[in-house]
């Protein structure tokens, strides 16, 4: 292969046959399967399957020597290994003068390789991360190109590559003749958040003790956190933010910094920024100043510094995350200032070194007085931050959670969504099960999720004025709420949570929540059905019976969690003031707290409309509030987040609330029951240890459901006096 550098200079390259083969140790296949290494299990093809890529070129070429085109290769040659069977060749690349066809698969940015393939031109223009496989022959060699413009995005490409292996897609998708395929993130910002403390505990982790932090310290032994950042790279994801959003200050401190930047040595070959969550006070409270307001100069000056030393440490630090005045944490309110003047301080500091803010729009007062009809939590994070839109700086992103109250079982998307149209914004998606079964019970959010990411907004209806001040119209697809697509910077923070349990989250199944979290932050247009047969696949193997019977199962359980723990948008009707898992639907009323249900012996439900309830619809575009506000055009699963209706109220489904309560528990504690038999159905298809700790599980989970069944049916008894009409709940009940 002899080809010509575009520069024009009369150098002639060619992958040079006598280079050196990589002497890198290849693990050994998975042995015990433990779920440590969760989709990315290489496990051996059948000899059949294997033969579908024996065109695959034998030898690989990497023209650049970055930390993470290095990493590129390794796990090219991994995979290739541990899924074929094959030790790829690794050649280097030296000038010579006459050609020497070789086969190879080329990986590099795409102005490297264009020297080299000069008629290479992508379809597309590559945009930051996005990657190009294509096919290409150049003097009888045959190679297959993985390109990008960034080395993180040829990181990407290698592993898309190894996956289609692994999914075992078929040779017209990986024939090297005719692969061309470009994949682009859907947004730049697809990071992580852990909730790690730096004592090793993890809030709302459920997955064993933090893999970065033990006992006041760094960990020494940082393998996990090397491991982790290697899963985050394979599904996209480019950040990771390792503490708690209740940060402690004591991150902030020289002797911590030093110690936080071996944390970023072990994510920097997987092109994984890291980033910290800060606590505002920080300059008072570990800064000698007297003072936090963001409008001090000193507290600007304290930050710059601050800053500035953290990047003398990690030259690609990634930012902060932000969490302030909210629950009890201090913040600009302290000093009469804006969340704008407390982010903009602090992204002034980041902004000659690339760094971004993520000021999260989770403020509430949780002292809310719960007699005022009229107050309502789900309004506050529009309420804060609207009027604010335009004032944050562009390296500002509003991080905004999903729903208006928290990450419950189901809420409408936020209106926020709709409210800012001059300000950066990520979404806000929880990956550990904090509401929802706290990985102990099957839940797939991935559709949770899909519902308000593909909610139309009808930003249309909004902001003409906007526009009339100069801001330019918003596309077509932005109109969705939760795609935060209409500035350059934004995107999506997942709360992952994973812990030093071999299988990270503390459940095999549960990883599909951080699979498809990743999956949907490159692209919020894959299906719900896509992504967990893609991870059923990669996670399972190839059986069609497991893929199947797994696969719907993880698709129906959300709907089943939601059947039997929070029905009719009413919220998770859990302890609240507790372990956010037993059923307590008490524990919401008669506090400040604002995760109210209001239900009395009358009816249940808050009224959130602008006729009678708390206005907070109105913060919806109008053609959401038309949706929302009329008892006639809500729909059921939402009924009771908008509106306080008699127990007797009949749903579209034609059926009472009460009875539709009973119902939808009954069902569902029999559907939690069914789970069981149709894992059972899979005995023998899959490795004896993943199918024994999920059996128990599911075991578990039927139990769980009955208690959740008996506590909110007798709750709800309790409160209405009126009985099942199937008579299993209340006076005669039959069962
Ligand atoms: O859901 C609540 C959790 C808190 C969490 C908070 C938040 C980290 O119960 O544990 O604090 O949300 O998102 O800040």
């Amino acid at each position: 292969m002899t080809l010509t550098r575009r520069a024009g200079a009369a150098l002639r390259f060619a992958i040079f046959g006598t280079a050196f083969v990589c002497a890198a140790v290849l693990p050994s296949p998975v042995a015990a399967e433990t779920g440590a290494e969760a989709w990315l299990r290489y496990s051996a093809l059948s000899p059949q399957a294997a033969k579908t890529y024996e065109r695959l070129p034998a030898n690989t070429v990497s023209l650049g020597d970055s930390l993470v085109l290095k990493t590129a290769q390794q796990e090219l040659l991994r995979g290739a290994s541990q899924m074929l069977g094959r030790t790829l060749r690794v050649r280097t690349l030296r000038v010579k003068t006459s050609s020497s066809p070789e086969n190879a698969i080329v990986l590099g940015k795409l102005i490297e390789l264009q020297a080299l393939f000069p008629d290479l031109h992508p379809p597309q223009v590559l945009r930051a991360d996005g990657y190009w496989l294509k096919s290409t022959k150049s003097h009888g060699s045959e190679c297959l190109v993985v390109t990008a413009s960034t080395d993180r995005g040829v990181l990407y490409g290698v592993f898309a590559l190894l996956s289609k292996i692994a999914r075992g897609e078929s040779l017209a998708a990986i024939d090297i003749t005719a692969i061309d395929e470009v994949q682009q993130p859907y947004a730049p910002i697809r990071w992580v958040n852990q909730w790690d403390n730096l004592d090793g505990r993890i809030e709302r982790g459920y997955g064993g003790p933090s893999i970065f932090f033990a006992d006041g310290s760094v960990r020494s032994d940082l393998t996990r956190a090397g491991q982790y950042a290697r899963l985050l790279a394979s599904i996209g994801i480019n950040g990771c933010t390792i503490n708690n959003v209740n940060a402690a200050p004591q991150i902030l401190e020289d002797s911590f910094i030093a110690q936080v930047s071996r944390i970023a040595d072990v994510f920097r070959p997987w092109g994984v920024q890291l980033s910290l969550s800060v606590d505002l006070s920080s300059p008072k409270v570990i800064g000698s100043l007297d003072t936090f307001d963001p409008l001090d100069p000193r507290v600007a000056e304290w930050w710059r510094k601050k800053v500035d030393e953290i990047y003398r440490s990690i030259p690609d630090f990634g930012g902060f995350v932000v969490k302030a005045d909210s629950e009890g944490r201090l913040g600009p309110s302290t000093y009469g200032r804006t969340p704008a003047d407390a982010a903009n301080v602090i992204a002034r500091a980041l902004k000659p070194h690339g760094g971004v803010v993520f000021y999260r729009a989770f403020v509430y007062n949780h002292h809310l007085d719960w007699r005022d009809l009229k107050n309502d939590r789900a309004k506050a994070a529009y309420d804060n931050f609207h009027p604010l839109d335009g004032a944050f700086d562009d390296n500002v992103i509003i991080q905004i959670k999903n729903g208006p109250i928290d990450f419950q079982v189901r809420e409408p998307a936020s209106p926020l969504f709709a409210g800012l149209r001059r300000t950066n914004e990520a979404i806000e998606l929880q990956v550990t099960q904090e509401y929802t079964g706290q990985q102990r019970q099957l839940c797939f959010l991935v559709p949770m999720w899909k519902e308000v990411l593909d909610f139309d907004m009808h930003i249309e209806d909004l902001h003409i004025e906007d526009m009339h001040n100069g801001a330019s119209p918003t596309p077509v697809k932005d109109l969705v709420a939760g795609r935060v697509f209409h500035r350059p910077t934004g995107g999506f923070v997942g709360v992952a949570n994973v812990g030093m349990d071999a299988n990270w989250l503390g459940s095999p199944l549960a990883m599909a929540n951080l699979y498809g979290f990743g999956r949907l932050s490159w692209d919020p247009n894959l299906t719900a059905e896509k992504i967990v047969g893609e991870w059923t696949r990669l996670t399972f193997g190839s059986d069609p019976l497991v893929n199947q019977t797994i696969a719907a199962m993880q698709l129906n359980s959300w709907h089943l969690y939601e059947s039997y723990t929070g029905p009719l948008g009413a919220g998770t009707l859990t302890n609240i003031l507790g372990n956010h898992y037993d059923p307590g639907p008490e524990s919401s009323e008669e506090n400040g707290w604002g995760q109210w249900h209001r239900a009395d012996h009358i009816g249940i439900g808050m009224d959130r409309t602008m006729a009678t309830g708390t206005g907070f619809i109105s913060q919806y575009p109008p053609a959401v509030q038309k949706q929302y506000e009329s008892l006639a055009n809500c729909p059921d699963n939402l009924l009771l987040f908008f509106h306080h209706v008699p127990y007797t109220y009949v749903l579209h489904s034609g059926k009472t609330v009460i009875q539709h309560i009973y119902d939808s528990h009954y069902e569902g504690a029999d559907r939690a029951s069914d789970f069981i038999a149709q894992w059972k159905t899979l005995e023998g298809h899959l490795d004896e240890e993943r199918y024994r700790d999920i059996l128990t599980r599911f075991e578990y989970q039927a139990g769980e459901a009955v208690v959740w069944r008996d506590a909110i049916c007798h709750w709800i008894y309790g409160l209405s006096g009126i009985p099942d009409d199937k008579g299993r709940v209340g006076n005669g009940s039959r069962r």
